[in-house]
């Protein structure tokens, strides 16, 4: 029986939920050491997917500082992360941009698998950020890193999709690290493969579906085409005319 250690690391804006997430997932009484000089909790659950053992590591920054040099600590061997953001807020959206930069530099490459999360979903009336705007975002965030994303809404008030994100998880890095499980995981409508998504032309390019992108693109070849046509036209005509 295989046992797995797995550190993942949330990160994100203050107040955008990390450790309500965390709590949510682990129950308020965890017994974690708390990393004073960097500013970070720790936490571990474990958990069984098959007949596999998994230690999840959480790691929750406390420090609301955008960047910080001694964070090296902090992503050093994560293997995945939750990348949370706040719906009512989009600011803390496209803030996860300098945040995937610091967490991959941090755990020098080494994180396979992110997600991006849409927290506090239970605020219905307050939500800001729509989960089109969302998703496309992640597609633009894959698409400039190569980087394969996961997106999913979560309430850590309510306990939507937490649960089923860490159980995805276990099923995901397992599955990197080329073991087979037979049961699949409780995927939600909440958990979103932004790689399969686009794949599968189901969803938006840079905000448009992709039968209008097949569209615009045969479009922009065609003007393309043209311009290259006029651009000889004119390069025979200075040649006539010297
Ligand atoms: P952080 O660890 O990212 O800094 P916290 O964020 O987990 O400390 O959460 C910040 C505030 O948001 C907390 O409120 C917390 O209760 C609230 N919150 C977190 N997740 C959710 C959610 O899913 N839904 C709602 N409605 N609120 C949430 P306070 O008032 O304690 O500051
Ligand atoms: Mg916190």
């Amino acid at each position: 029986m295989a046992k797995w250690n797995f550190k993942i690391v949330l990160a994100g804006d203050g107040a955008v939920g990390k450790t309500s997430i965390r709590e949510r997932y682990m129950g308020k009484g965890f017994t974690g050491d708390y990393l004073k000089t960097i500013g970070a909790d720790f936490a571990s659950k474990k958990v069984k997917i098959e007949n596999h053992d998994i230690t999840f590591q959480i790691w929750d920054l406390a420090g609301q500082d955008s960047y910080s040099a001694v964070r090296s600590t902090f992503y050093k061997g994560a293997i995945a992360s939750l990348m949370v953001f706040d719906c009512q807020d989009p600011k803390t959206l496209t803030n996860l941009k300098s945040w995937m930069d610091e967490a991959i530099e941090g755990s020098k490459n080494g994180i396979l698998t992110f997600f991006i999360i849409a927290n506090k979903i239970d605020l219905e009336e307050k939500r800001r950020v729509s989960r089109e705007v969302a998703i496309d975002f992640c597609h633009r965030v894959e698409k400039n890193t190569g980087i394969r994303i996961y997106y999913c809404e979560t309430s850590a008030l309510t306990g939507q999709n937490i649960a089923e994100t860490f159980d995805f998880l276990g099923h995901k890095l397992l599955g990197a690290n080329n073991i087979k499980i037979k049961e699949k995981p409780a995927i939600t409508d909440g958990i979103i493969d932004i790689h399969q998504k686009v794949a599968e032309g189901a969803t938006i390019i840079d905000g448009v579906s992709k039968e209008e992108f097949d569209v615009l693109k045969n479009r922009m070849d065609n003007i393309e085409k043209k311009v290259k046509t006029i651009q000889t036209i004119i390069k025979k005509l200075v040649e006539k005319i010297q």
